[in-house]
């Protein structure tokens, strides 16, 4: 069994309904266990910034799926729920965005999968809730909690539960 980070994001559509339904579905698909869910985050667009505030939230499953199996188990779920690589722009609105973080301490550089992720140290909207379910873990050497402390968080604001 493999320990996985994997980071939830989109901006279109009821996206923390998209959340907890693509949860669900991870974890059925992946033949995975949820081992921590963080918080909802609302947190400003990067990259393109004109476009609505993102919500984003990272979980932690246990996976039986080596890393490319989960990869396309991921984007399979991302098409079910409305999202279309084909016609998307790069850093642009999307319904689900499913990323692979952190699979057990492997690396891999191809085309299709790096791991640990290449820009998860300049994502303020990745460390954030990936602080809250996993802050002392270390990825490529450097903890989670000392990345974020170089990172700006303004803008990123913490969602109550839903009920
Ligand atoms: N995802 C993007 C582009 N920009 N900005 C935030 N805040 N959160 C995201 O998940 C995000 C983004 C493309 O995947
Ligand atoms: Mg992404
Ligand atoms: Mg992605």
């Amino acid at each position: 069994m493999a320990d996985v980070l994997i980071a939830l994001g989109g901006n279109v559509g009821d996206v923390r309904a998209t959340f907890q339904k693509a949860i669900t579905n991870i974890c059925g698909m992946a033949q995975a266990a949820l081992l921590a869910r963080s918080s909802d985050y609302a947190t400003p667009p990067w990259g393109d910034e004109q476009q609505a505030r993102f919500i984003n939230a990272c979980i932690e499953i246990e996976t039986s799926l080596d890393p490319h199996a989960l990869l396309f188990t991921l984007h399979k779920i991302e098409q079910k729920f409305g999202r279309d690589r084909t016609t998307e722009k790069r850093w642009g609105p999307r319904s689900l965005d499913l990323d692979l973080i952190a699979y057990d301490d492997v690396s891999i550089a191809r085309a299709e999968l790096t791991l640990p992720h290449p820009l998860l140290f300049e994502r303020a909207f990745v460390l954030v809730p990936l602080a809250e379910i996993a802050s002392g873990r270390l990825i490529a050497g450097r903890s989670i909690a000392s990345a974020l402390a170089l990172l700006s968080t303004d803008g990123i604001e913490r969602l109550p539960d839903l009920g």
